[in-house]
């Protein structure tokens, strides 16, 4: 057991999947999230591949927290997946400004703070990789949604600038972008009218997004899988 990943929002759904295939292929697994009951579960089932440092994306204490123990444990980090995020939904004339600053300050600054300090850890190991859930909605504008788009069309302007800053020093940056998923995300919405619409479209489950990062990192050194973007086959729209 060798290489290290830093999962963010690990307590549930897209995050917790991926960290269980990541230690099940073998490697060190940082579970970083609010909710600590949650991450004792998670660690408690993977075992000792796995690490639980509480954070909050939005808090820049805890990130700095975070990697500054993911550099004293491990010495590096060979996988920042950046999958912390959180959407309102809202016609944007109803919508709350305190929402959209929850919003961005999870999936954009949290993005954010996570990548400037994961950089320095990354430097160095072949093959490393930051990897940021955006979604469908950083390509298409979805009515309810607008904030939540906003961070994401963001977080794809964000992307295409750091491949081109990091390639060179063979630092891999990649996007994953997912339809719809079976998991807890989603606010303002009733748990009725998310579980109709998944149901209707035969929703992803989290494990075929956590596929699509191993799958991805575990190219060869010298291959960028740069976007994936994995849908449910009946999502035809967006
Ligand atoms: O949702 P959910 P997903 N600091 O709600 C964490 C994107 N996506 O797995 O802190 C730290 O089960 C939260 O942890 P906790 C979506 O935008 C989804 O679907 O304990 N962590 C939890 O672990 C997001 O970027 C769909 O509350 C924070 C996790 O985030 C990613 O997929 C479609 C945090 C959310 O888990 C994972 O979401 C799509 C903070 N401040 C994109 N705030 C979909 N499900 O349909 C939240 O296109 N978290």
């Amino acid at each position: 057991r060798g290489k290290v990943a830093v999962v963010t929002g690990a307590s549930s759904g897209i995050g917790a999947a991926s960290a269980r295939l990541l230690a099940a292929e073998g490697m060190h697994v940082v579970l970083a999230a609010r909710r600590q009951d949650r991450l004792e579960a998670l660690a408690s089932e993977i075992g000792e591949a796995a690490l639980i440092i509480p954070t909050d994306v939005s808090k820049e204490g805890d990130v700095a927290n975070l990697f500054e123990k993911v550099k004293a444990h491990f010495g590096g980090l060979d996988l920042l997946f950046n999958n912390a995020g959180l959407g309102y939904n809202a016609l944007f004339a109803d919508s709350k400004t305190e929402e959209w600053r929850e919003t961005i300050d999870a999936n954009l600054y949290g993005v954010l703070r996570c990548t400037h300090a994961a950089i320095p850890l990354l430097k160095g190991r072949p093959g490393g990789m930051i990897s940021t859930v955006s979604s469908v909605g950083g390509r298409y504008g979805l009515p309810g949604w607008s904030v939540y788009n906003a961070t994401k069309f963001a977080v794809v302007g964000f992307h295409d600038a750091l491949r081109k800053e990091l390639g060179p020093e063979g630092i891999r940056v990649a996007l994953i972008e997912p339809g719809a998923v079976w998991t807890e995300w989603g606010f303002n919405v009733t748990e009725e009218a998310m579980h109709e619409r998944r149901q209707s479209l035969d929703a992803l489950h989290p494990e075929d997004v956590a596929q699509a990062l191993v799958y991805s990192f575990a190219q060869p050194p010298h291959v960028l899988v740069e976007e994936i973007l994995v849908r449910p086959v009946k999502q035809i729209v967006p």
